[in-house]
């Protein structure tokens, strides 16, 4: 292992556990503003601030690794990229509709990957007051605890999250599945974070966990996930513009025993 990855993930963790402060002040304060993306998507200033400051850190700390950023750098040309170069992954705040809510699922995002490997991961939920993190190799944690998947066996006792997209026309598919899992699973949960959701089957509190998001949604948390032992894959095979290392097109990440038959569960042409 590289000794600047313990370096990197100390920073990473900082930089999450600032970031989270600031989100919390935000609403505290109600000092935030919303606007829309691209008409329908939610944002909002406390996104773009939190942004910034992890952005511009990185730069004065690394000003050779790259960044790849929901709100400052989505459309960054990843294929240009040298496979040495380290890149950072961010979402300054997953899970924006819950903070605007006054919910408390939300979390800062910040995966780092280098050539085709998930170097490390950082989620933190300062609303929840749970910091969870990977490092390749090195196993996963939440507050320093170790973490593991759950030993659920079968689909019937599988606690499965989902989510939906912000594109309404995309929903139809989404919900043809969520119908067959709620008649094969226990239930369903849709909590508004891909990333915690992603921590959560890490943490053993979900069995399954299937959705399309963007790389900032899932670069730190595919690797929690994995390095607790869940299984990261696919349930659509779509060719994506992502290379493999971000993509989340179609993900489907659960427990080792449960993949198969869950995958049968939901491949179906639709
Ligand atoms: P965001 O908060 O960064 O936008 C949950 O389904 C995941 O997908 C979240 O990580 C969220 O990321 C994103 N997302 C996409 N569409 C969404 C929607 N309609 N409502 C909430 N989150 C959505
Ligand atoms: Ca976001």
């Amino acid at each position: 292992m590289s000794e600047n990855y313990e370096e990197w993930l100390d920073f990473a963790k900082a930089l999450a556990m600032k970031a989270g402060e600031m989100i919390v002040t935000a609403r505290e304060n109600s000092t935030f503003v919303r606007d829309y993306k691209m008409d329908h998507e939610l944002v909002t200033s406390t996104d773009i601030a939190v942004d910034q400051y992890i952005c511009s850190r990185i730069v004065e700390n690394y000003p050779s690794h790259c960044i790849l950023s929901e709100e400052s750098s989505p459309h960054m040309d990843l294929g240009s990229i040298g496979d040495d170069v380290p890149v950072w992954v961010i979402d300054p705040i997953d899970g924006t509709v819950n903070f605007a809510h006054g919910h408390h699922h939300v979390a800062v995002s910040i995966g780092l990957y280098i050539g085709d490997q998930r170097i490390l991961g950082v989620v933190n939920a300062p609303f929840l007051g749970e910091c969870f993190w990977a490092l390749k190799g090195s196993g996963a944690f939440c507050n320093g605890k170790p973490l593991a998947v759950s030993s659920a066996q079968e689909l019937r006792n599988a606690l499965v999250a989902t989510g939906f997209p912000y594109q309404k026309t995309a929903l139809t598919p989404i919900v043809e599945r969520v119908s067959r899992i709620l008649h094969h699973c226990q239930d369903v949960r849709r909590n508004g974070s891909a990333a915690l959701d992603l921590c959560w089957v890490a943490a053993g509190r979900l069995d399954a966990y299937f959705e399309s998001v963007k790389p900032w949604d899932m670069a730190a948390g595919a690797l929690i996930a994995e390095e607790a032992g869940a299984k990261v894959g696919y349930y659509l095979s779509n060719a994506s513009a992502w290379p493999d290392v971000v993509n989340g097109e179609g993900l489907l990440v659960s427990t080792p025993q449960l993949y198969a038959d869950f995958l049968a569960l939901i491949d179906v042409d639709l």
